[in-house]
This record gives C-alpha cells, sequence and structure tokens, in this order.
C-alpha cells in the first residue's frame, strides 16, 4: 500500500510536467492558440469517437455545443476502458486524459489518426482546458472522472449510478481554458462543416450537432450518409451541371488498407478533387491520389482507342486533359499512414500507389465497359480539353514570343517600377482610366508599378484557358506577373511580392474584384495561396477641420472621430464617390503610401471552401451569388501594411 502509494506520486508529477508542457507550448501541439486552436480540441476528442466506429463498435455521435461554450462529445461506443492501467496504477480512463501520448494511441489497432498536429489525444485538450468531465457507461454502472485547471484530477473515476446493463459509451464535457486560447467562442459553421464532411467520408455512422447556445435549436442537425463519398461528390457538384447521372464509386481492400474514390463530371473547366487519408484531408494529396490519376489517364486513352473513340492520329490525352470538369473524392484507412511534407499533408505509403491503381483501373475500365453512353460523354469531354489545351499552347507561345517590354509598349498600359527586386515591388491593379491617372502620380516609381484596368475581366470560371488567353486584360495581368501559365507556371519568376487590388468600394469595384480573385486563384493559385495579394482600402470620406485633413475608411470611424470634436465644430466632409474622384494627394496619403495605407491581405484558409465560393460566385447558378466573396469563410482577409 504504501510502495503503491509512492509510485502512484511519482508518476503523478510525471503527469502534470507533462501537461504543464502542453500548457507552456500549446502551439506544438494543437498548432496555433487561435480559433483554428479552440476548434482543434473538438476534433481531438471527435477522433476518439470516430476510431471507436472505425473499429465497428460505436454508430451515433454527438456533439454539443453548450451554452457557456464547452463543447459535449457523446458516443455509443464500447466506452474508455475502466479498469486499472498496468502502466499507471491510476484507471485507464484518467491515463487517457493525463498521460501524453505521441500520436494518442493506447489501444493499439484500428485506423486511428496519427500524424501531423492530429491525434494528439485528449489529455492534449485536457491540459488546455478550464475542466472536464469523462462519463463512461459499461458493465451497467456509469463511471466519472473530473479535471480542472489544465488536467488536475479532482475526482478519480468513480461509479456514480447504474445503467441499463446493454448501455455502452463516453459521454466528454470540456471548457476550453480562457488564459490558454485568443477567442474560446466556438463557431457553429466550423463545426458543422466539418461534423458534415466526416459523416461523408464515414458511411453510415450518424453525427450529430447541436447548438444550445440557440434557444430555438433544440434538436440539431444530423448527418448521416449510407452513399458515404458518393454522396459527397454529389453534394460537391450541387451547383454545377454533372454531364452524367451515376456516381462512379469504387472500393477496394488489402492487407488492413481500404481505398475507396468516388467521381463525377460536371461541364465545368475545373476540377474538385480531394483525398484523405483516415479523415485527414491530404491537401499535397500523395501515393493514394497519383494512383487514381494516374490510372484515369491510362484507362481513359486505352479505353478511347480501343472504342476509337479516340483516333490514332490523335495526341494521347494528359492528366490535365482528364481532369477537366471532374469532381473525386480519394479516401482511403490505412493502420500505418506515412504523411510526408512540411505541413504533412501528404500520403508517403508507396503500397497504396499500387492498390488505388489497382482497385481504380480495374473498376473504372469496367464502368465504361458497362457504360458506353457515359464512357462517350467522358472520353469526348477530354477530347475537347484536349484541343483547347493545343490552341492554348499556341495563344501562349504567342504572347511569348514579343518580350514583354513588346508586349508593353505595344499595350502601352503598363507603367513599370524601376527596381527588378521583386520582394519590395508591388503592382496596383486599378479600376479606370482617371483613377489610373492618379495612382500613375501618386506613387513611388522605385516600387510601384500601375497597371490601369479598362475592358471587362473575363469571368474564367466560365472560360477555359484558351479563351481566357484571348481576353486582353488577362494577357496584359499574366505578362505583368511574369510567372507565366498552367503547366508554365513559375511562382520564382513573380516579378511583384505585393499584388494589390485597388477598386471602387461600390458594387462595380466589388464585382471587378471577386472576377480578378476568380482569375488569380484559377490561374494562379500559389499566388493566393502564397500570400501575394492585397486589396487596397480608399477611403470613403475627406474630412477638414481648420487646418487638419482626416480620411476615414467608413461611416463608423466619420462618427467616431466626429465625436472627439468639440460641439458645433466647422468641418467639412466630402465623400469619394470612387477612386476617380481622388487627387494624386488624397490617394498617396490614403491608399498608396507605405505609412499611412491600410491593405487587406487576402489568403485562402480552405482550398475546399474557396472552390466552392468560387462555384458559387461564379458558376452558372445565379442564387448563391448573393454571398460576398470575402466574408465567405474561405478567404481569411486580414489587415496588413
Ligand atoms: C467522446 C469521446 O473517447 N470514445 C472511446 C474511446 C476509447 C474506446 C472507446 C475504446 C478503445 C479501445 C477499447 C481500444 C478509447 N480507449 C482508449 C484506451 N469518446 C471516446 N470509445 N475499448 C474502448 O482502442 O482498444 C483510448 S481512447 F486506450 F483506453 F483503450
Amino acid at each position: 500500500m504504501e510502495n503503491e502509494q509512492q509510485h502512484y506520486d511519482a508518476s503523478d508529477i510525471q503527469v502534470l510536467e507533462g501537461l504543464e508542457a502542453v500548457r507552456k507550448r500549446p502551439g506544438m501541439y494543437i498548432g496555433t492558440t487561435d480559433v483554428k486552436g479552440l476548434h482543434h480540441l473538438v476534433w481531438e476528442i471527435v477522433d476518439n469517437s470516430i476510431d471507436e466506429a472505425l473499429a465497428g463498435y460505436c454508430h451515433n455521435i454527438e456533439i454539443v455545443i453548450n451554452k457557456d461554450n464547452s463543447i459535449t462529445v457523446k458516443d455509443d461506443g464500447r466506452g474508455i476502458p475502466v479498469g486499472i492501467h498496468a502502466k499507471t496504477g491510476i484507471s485507464t480512463v484518467e491515463t487517457v486524459y493525463t498521460v501524453l501520448h505521441a500520436g494518442g494511441k493506447f489501444g493499439g489497432g484500428g485506423y486511428k489518426v496519427a500524424g501531423g498536429l492530429h491525434g494528439v489525444g485528449a489529455s492534449v485538450v485536457n491540459a488546455l482546458s478550464k475542466r472536464v468531465t469523462v462519463t463512461v457507461y459499461k458493465d451497467g454502472k456509469i463511471h466519472e472522472c473530473k479535471f480542472e485547471n489544465g488536467g488536475k484530477t479532482v475526482q478519480s473515476l468513480t461509479v456514480i449510478g447504474n445503467c441499463e446493463a446493454n448501455r455502452t459509451g463516453t459521454v466528454v464535457t470540456f471548457k476550453p481554458d480562457e488564459t490558454i486560447f485568443d477567442t474560446t467562442v466556438y463557431d457553429y459553421e466550423t463545426l458543422m462543416v466539418r461534423t458534415r464532411e466526416l459523416a461523408f467520408l464515414n458511411k453510415g455512422l450518424r453525427l450529430t450537432l447541436r447548438d444550445d447556445r440557440d434557444d430555438e435549436d433544440t434538436t440539431g442537425v444530423t448527418f448521416l450518409y449510407e452513399g458515404g463519398i458518393s454522396e459527397y461528390v454529389r453534394y460537391l457538384n450541387r451547383n454545377k451541371t454533372p454531364i452524367h447521372e451515376d456516381i462512379i464509386h469504387l472500393e477496394g481492400e488489402e492487407d488492413g488498407v481500404v481505398f475507396e474514390v468516388a467521381l463525377q463530371y460536371n461541364d465545368g473547366y475545373n476540377d474538385s478533387i480531394y483525398s484523405f487519408v483516415n479523415n485527414i484531408n491530404t491537401h499535397d494529396g500523395g501515393t493514394h491520389e497519383d494512383g487514381v490519376k494516374r490510372a484515369l489517364t491510362r484507362i481513359i486513352n486505352s479505353y478511347g482507342r480501343k472504342s476509337k473513340l479516340l483516333k490514332e492520329k490523335d495526341e494521347s490525352l494528359t492528366g490535365d486533359d482528364v481532369k477537366e470538369g471532374l469532381t473525386m473524392i480519394v479516401s482511403c484507412k490505412h493502420p500505418n499512414p506515412q504523411f510526408e511534407g512540411q505541413t504533412k499533408g501528404r500520403l508517403g505509403n508507396s503500397e497504396v500507389r499500387k492498390l488505388a491503381d489497382k482497385v481504380f483501373s480495374e473498376g473504372f475500365e469496367r464502368f465504361l465497359m458497362e457504360n458506353p453512353n457515359i464512357a462517350k460523354i467522358i472520353i469526348d469531354k477530354a477530347a475537347v480539353a484536349s484541343h483547347a489545351r493545343l490552341a492554348a499552347k499556341k495563344a501562349r507561345e504567342a504572347t511569348r514570343r514579343k518580350s514583354p517590354l513588346d508586349a508593353f509598349n505595344t499595350i502601352g498600359k503598363l507603367s513599370d517600377c524601376t527596381s527588378k527586386d521583386a520582394s519590395i515591388s508591388e503592382i496596383f491593379l486599378v479600376e479606370g482610366d482617371s483613377a489610373s491617372g492618379s495612382a500613375k502620380d501618386a506613387r513611388m516609381p522605385k516600387t510601384q508599378a500601375i497597371l490601369p484596368l479598362r475592358g471587362k475581366i473575363l469571368n474564367v470560371e466560365k472560360a477555359r484557358m484558351d479563351r481566357a488567353l484571348s481576353n486582353e486584360e488577362i494577357r496584359t495581368i499574366i505578362t505583368a506577373f511574369g510567372t507565366g501559365i498552367g503547366q508554365e507556371f513559375d511562382i520564382s519568376k513573380l516579378r511583384y511580392h505585393k499584388i494589390i487590388i485597388m477598386t471602387d468600394a461600390d458594387v462595380d469595384g466589388d464585382h471587378i474584384r471577386i472576377l480578378l480573385l476568380t482569375l488569380f486563384y484559377r490561374f494562379f493559385k500559389p499566388i493566393v495561396e502564397g500570400g501575394y495579394v492585397y486589396a487596397a482600402q480608399p477611403p470613403l470620406y475627406k474630412i477638414i477641420y481648420g487646418k487638419t485633413i482626416k480620411y476615414v475608411l467608413n461611416d463608423e470611424e466619420l462618427e467616431a472621430y466626429r465625436a472627439t470634436l468639440p460641439p458645433n465644430a466647422k468641418v467639412t466632409v466630402n465623400r469619394f464617390k470612387g477612386l476617380g474622384e481622388m487627387d494624386a494627394i488624397d490617394l498617396r496619403e490614403t491608399t498608396m503610401h507605405i505609412e499611412n495605407r491600410v491593405l487587406k491581405r487576402i489568403t485562402v484558409d480552405d482550398a475546399m471552401a474557396a472552390d466552392q465560393v468560387f462555384t458559387d460566385l461564379m458558376g452558372d447558378n445565379v442564387l448563391p451569388r448573393k454571398t460576398y466573396i470575402e466574408e465567405n469563410g474561405a478567404f481569411a482577409s486580414r489587415i496588413d501594411a
């Protein structure tokens, strides 16, 4: 007894040191302590329920946002084991919640989510919470365990009552620590989107999300997809126009690795391909995605030739040709995934490439043979894409033949900066001739280039690259950036590290900005992802009060400024109707000079959401267009200098 007590103390100290390390450097365990990290806590707990579902024991998961912004996760799995853990001498429940374990692996086996920032486990959530309660239903008993202030046990596992003999499951409630997180307010939309995604990725699993902060939301929303990733594909294509009705869904397993793919073509020109390993989005792809893409290109070519849909003399279709208009989800469940790359966003296991290729090529070839009508539609589409690609190549070559300077001289548009150092160079894309004129006078010629936008920017959401390249405005932008486009794109050739969109603060200005963002996102994605794109923030008012001149961005700032002035102060307020009304001094002082200006940096938070935003805004469907692009979570715009 004496000895056991001592042993307990020793491991107890170790435990606290472990959790203390998490509190000292939370970023190392959950990435960030901003709103993203806050939400990460939820998925750490839900992942344990999902693991239990993948093991075949859990069928229902419920997530509740409580009134105080604590979170409750409930599942109907076996319940965390309640016996004494051999190594720690305390209950397994308490061990799981207090001992730091890389990868969160305890029980072993199964498709545990490990690698990257994920799978750090329940103890990390405990370390970063003000309080945690774990309740386990098992063996006809209700067991409960409580922790406070960063994982200090205040109640070891205790039987607090009885339940029906066959009831099993785990319920966890945690309240994130306000001293650790920048914010502790949960965002319903964020939780909803991921909950829905988990339901798509785990067919047959019922997930419910309820917001108890909202008195109306008493039953919550339930996601259950028997069709799994097929239903995901149908969902992603909901605002697009599919060119065949049936979704192609293929599945296979080898040595405990489960591989699954679902796809459907639409009449658009972009692809939406997303891959997952153990429910984690592998945004940089990997062997599972490569295997499928390789097989897709090969089978379309071989079937196309065999069926005479492709002519002998035609060039082979490329990966880009067969991807056009493709919406595809690839999902792999792997007992031992190896994640690679800087952000661990790539699956490295080489055996998965073979499995993916085999499952896909066999299944897809059979599908094409059994559905010759769909086969023709798909192959015809890829053949058209191929012709367009060849035409675009010719158009690009024509653009390239002129040296950049020639191109500018003939177009005569760009007022370039004199510096050749991209890291200090900026390009302003300016709406309208008069604003461009003022901008040219206001700029710092060494570092600031001005490109006036006169004509309409083509909506590239509805145009293929060859047509986009015949648009003069787009050609000028491409030449000015210096990066090339498509397969020749090279970010290291970017001539300006700040690309600043300067449009009026009105509906037309918004529209031009959205068209430009669509162009950048579809044709120059790394420029957006790299954070090179900014929106200028021209002021709306100029206030003259005695000898002071003050510019403000909006009505609130105007009112706030007025409030600082004595009553009856004689002020002149000029409202700018657009950039065109500003003279060079106004523009320099407010929008262009590095000292005073306010820029909004536009970055992509979530490629999947961004893709949907552009489909919704710029696609065929008019209804969703009403949403304003930057307010739609996909884009994190932040104030920058
Ligand atoms: C709301 C959170 O944690 N559910 C959960 C966790 C576990 C089990 C079941 C479980 C796993 C195993 C065996 C096993 C965990 N157990 C452990 C450990 N929901 C939630 N449901 N029996 C039950 O993996 O073999 C860690 S998580 F380590 F104790 F087995």
